[in-house]
């Protein structure tokens, strides 16, 4: 080695230990990257933490959890961990189930026991030695509480002298995977499966042993890793192997596999005639299909049943109940000690728009509280959290208060299906939090929130919970967007403790996400915490649902897609008003199905909440509510502060450069800037529907009125043709150009003073090709890129609708804007609109 190149490295040795930010992070570590604490942090854990970890056990959990330490305390305090399996004379760290550390000394903890996998953190002295003890009550609670360790190092928490005993809330914290075993994902946004690929398990399980990490980290314990829409395929014998490999993986981090089951299995795959629930042959063919699972795999978690819903088939078909085919499979599993999750999620598809009385809500509740009581004891309903599906905002699925004899867990969707697909921000716990801690009041005392029911606790179930549709992915950071990782680390920090605020869960996430930089953790968890509101306010607010193609892709804008069909996701607006009417009174007697104290407060618009008023109630535009404004001019202003709230995290997130490693703070620039496009054509396709529909114009004149805009069909065309778009409030002005030629050219003449302005072209990616595009104001070439973005649409629309933002561009009157596109495949280089504003200097 010459001695500038050995130079060169010690430099670049010094400058890894200064400062975590020159390394580039993909995201693939999650919240545990143990990235080098701050100078002082970093003495005072060198004085407060013993050097070495002893372990007196050899079950994979407790391995784990001294791994973890070892390089834990190694990446975020320079700590060496010597190992050793005695308890050293100069005191350390010591880990292990409480009854094992009992044995291994009397000393280390006083008296006291501990709920099922809790853990205890405790600082002892013994002999004039100090110990920093961690015990769990199980195997994997050992892991719960070295994790709690690590994150309170992590957070620069004193650990000094600590004495805390921490429990989870609840039996089951699941997670759900809705992957194929093709490997495709249903409304995954994260790249293909961990799990899957080409019909069978894959043969690297990396990942998968990744993923095991972050969920022992949260304290989940099971996990479903095929979709809800299952292939019967899943139960036949040569599979049991495969699933056996990825519980060998995940058994280590204490977490449970499970697979999701289809109910016609016993005849598609097991060739009997029936699938009949209560048929000999069918109760056998479940016994002997499970007692194999076990051999196996014999901690098998159990089973995920979506029965009679969306196409599947279900005991219906043999006029028999949820709880008989809930129980059959549950009698299969409870002698092996597994459990079944029965999904409330039942619903008819094919309602009749016309009747004014049928509603989808009323669905989870018809159909599963005249059967309280019918279910084994192993089995557990699980329901979404609201009446419908994972919409914006949804009231708490009157359903939870309606079981008392029944277990039941509360089913979330971490993955963004109706939150913008991770391709916009939305940090979910403050909504989770609304249903968990809403006020169901029923049972004893009469009052009772979510969390407690699902818990089991109100009604002294023995099991019940958490249960979040995860579907993570191959993309390095797992979601495909830095920021919705918090989602999966708020459900599980809630299915642990849902009295946590989602203040303090954000603060924790992104202190191990990003560092404790005080600039860093103040906007990023502004940004987490106003996401949701903010994606609500431009997406669908007061109780619409969101307003996309809920017959599609379920992504971008679409207000009448949820009407005139069968899926009940309707609003029922018209040029009158707007709302599902739920009451008792007049509608569809949803409101009702809730306990006394709660349907009072819905059933008058003068008690109902602003945020669900239109859930409930079918009102007229000039309804006021409670704030004094109408509900037209609500929904006007509530567009423009969503997308004005998302250009805002745009620039606060921009003055994190620098403070952020380069590669996701590229990454999550992208993607909020994309949000803003996104969130522009949101704004102005409701308020355009709304203000065609209403005819109620906006107070403040911005709907149907765009200063600089430039309409493509109004331009000069030259081999670009004018195109009707659908639904018509996607596009400005209702109609787009496509290209029909090998290449073709918009031009546009600018009108106004001579300036620097930020131009903006509006334009389609589909996702059947890559045109290109290339701006040009007289023979100066402002902007070129290639429209290769993958959105799901292939067609003219929200989802596809796009923009480029060429900033700070000199302009004078009478200066022409050339837009020249070049079709590939069926992408046809379609452009909406050019948009001129003056540029705004944003520097500080
Ligand atoms: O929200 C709907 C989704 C379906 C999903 C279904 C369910 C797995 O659009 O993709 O199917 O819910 O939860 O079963």
């Amino acid at each position: 080695m010459t001695a500038p190149f050995r130079l060169f490295l010690s430099f670049l040795f010094v400058l890894d230990l200064g400062s975590t930010l020159a390394e580039a992070e993909t995201g693939q570590a999650g919240w545990l990257r143990y990235a080098r604490l701050d100078g002082a942090t970093v003495q005072r854990m060198q004085r407060d933490v013993p050097r070495s970890i002893a372990t007196f056990e050899s079950a994979a959990p407790v391995q784990k959890a001294r791994e973890e330490l070892v390089s834990g305390l190694r990446g975020l305090a320079d700590l060496d961990l010597k190992l050793t399996d005695q308890l050293p004379p100069d005191g350390a760290i010591v880990a292990g189930t409480l009854t094992r550390l009992r044995q291994a000394s009397a000393g280390l903890l006083p008296t006291g026991t501990l709920p099922p996998d809790g853990f205890w953190l405790k600082t002892s002295t013994v002999n004039g030695a100090r110990f920093l003890v961690i015990a769990g009550e199980s195997e994997r609670a050992v892991l719960y509480g070295t994790f709690a360790l690590l994150r309170k190092v992590a957070t620069g928490d004193s650990v000094a002298a600590i004495d805390e005993k921490d429990a989870p809330y609840a039996p089951i914290r699941w997670v759900n995977e809705w992957n194929n075993i093709d490997g495709s994902i249903e409304r995954g946004y994260g790249g293909r499966s961990i799990f899957w690929e080409g019909g069978h398990i894959r043969e690297d399980l990396g990942r998968v042993n990744e993923y095991g990490r972050l969920l022992a980290s949260i304290g989940i314990n099971g996990i479903s890793i095929n979709n809800v829409n299952a292939n019967p395929r899943v139960l036949s014998p040569e599979f049991v192997p495969e699933v056996a490999r990825v519980a060998d993986v995940l058994r280590p981090w204490g977490v449970r596999v499970a697979l999701a089951i289809d109910f016609g299995s016993p005849q598609s795959l097991g060739k009997l005639p029936t699938y009949d629930p209560l048929d000999p042959s069918v109760i056998a063919w479940w016994k002997a299909r499970v007692d194999d699972l076990y051999k196996a795999i014999p901690d098998f978690g159990g089973c995920v049943l979506k029965a009679d819903s969306e196409g599947r088939v279900g005991p219906s078909t043999y006029g028999r109940t949820h709880a008989d085919a809930a129980n059959v499979v549950a009698r299969a599993l409870a002698p092996h000690g597994g459990v079944i999750f029965y999904r409330g999620f039942v619903y008819d598809h094919h309602m009749d728009w016309n009747n004014p009385k049928n509603d989808r809500a009323r669905a989870a509740y018809d159909n599963f509280h005249p059967l309280d009581g019918q279910f084994d004891a192993n089995a557990i309903v699980q329901i979404k959290h609201g009446p419908i599906d994972f919409q914006v905002r949804e009231p708490a699925s009157p359903l939870f208060g309606a079981l008392e004899r029944t277990n039941q867990a509360i089913e979330l969707q971490i993955t963004q299906e109706y939150m913008g697909q991770a391709r916009h921000s939305v940090f979910l716990p403050p909504m989770w939090k609304e249903t968990l801690d809403f006020d169901m009041h029923v049972g004893p005392g009469g009052s009772s929130p979510v969390k407690a029911l699902v818990a089991g606790k109100t009604f002294r179930r023995p099991l019940g919970g958490f249960v979040g549709v995860s579907n993570v992915g191959l993309n390095p950071n797992w979601y495909g967007n830095h920021l919705s990782q918090a989602n999966l680390y708020g459900f599980g920090r809630l299915a642990w403790n849902p009295d946590l605020t989602s203040a303090r869960i954000i603060d924790e996430w992104t202190r191990l996400t990003f560092g404790s930089d005080p600039g860093v953790v103040r906007t990023v968890t502004a940004i987490q915490l106003a996401s949701w509101r903010t994606y609500e306010n431009y997406t669908g607010p007061l109780g619409l649902q969101n307003l996309t193609d809920i017959v599609g892709n379920h992504y971008g804008v679409a207000v009448e897609a949820s009407e005139r069909n069968g899926w009940g996701q309707w609003h029922r607006a018209d040029d009158k008003g707007v709302g599902m009417d739920r009451t008792v009174a007049t509608g569809t007697g949803y409101i009702g199905q809730y306990a006394p104290a709660v349907a009072k407060s819905y059933e008058s618009v003068a008690t109902c909440p602003d945020d669900l008023l239109l859930f409930m109630h079918h009102v007229p535009y000039t309804h006021r509510l409670h704030s004094g404004k109408t509900v037209i001019q609500y929904l006007y202003d509530s567009h423009y502060e969503g997308a004005a709230a998302v250009e805002q995290f745009l620039h606060d997130w921009d003055s994190l450069n620098g403070r952020v490693d380069a590669e996701r703070f590229d990454e999550i620039r992208t993607q909020l800037d994309y949000q803003v496009g996104q969130s522009i054509v949101w704004r102005d396709a409701v308020t355009r529907w709304f203000h065609r529909a209403s005819s109620v114009a906006d107070a403040k004149n911005r709907v149907d009125h765009y200063p600089g805009r430039l309409e493509a069909e109004s331009a000069t065309l030259n081999g670009y043709v004018v195109k009707d778009v659908t639904p018509w409030e996607t596009a400005s002005g209702d109609k787009a150009v496509e290209c029909s030629a090998p290449s073709c050219i918009a031009t546009f003449r600018f009108a106004g003073g001579a300036g620097r302005y930020d131009v903006t072209i509006r334009y389609f990616d589909v996702n059947t090709g890559a045109a290109r595009f290339r701006v040009r104001v007289g023979d100066r070439t402002l902007a070129e890129w290639t429209a290769a973005d993958r959105v799901p649409s292939r067609r003219l629309d929200g989802s596809s609708s796009s923009r480029h933002v060429v900033r700070e561009v000199s302009l004078a009157p009478g200066d022409t804007i050339l837009v020249e596109g070049t079709p590939d495949g069926a992408e046809t280089a379609a452009l909406d609109y050019v948009e001129i504003q003056p540029h705004v200097d944003r520097r500080h």
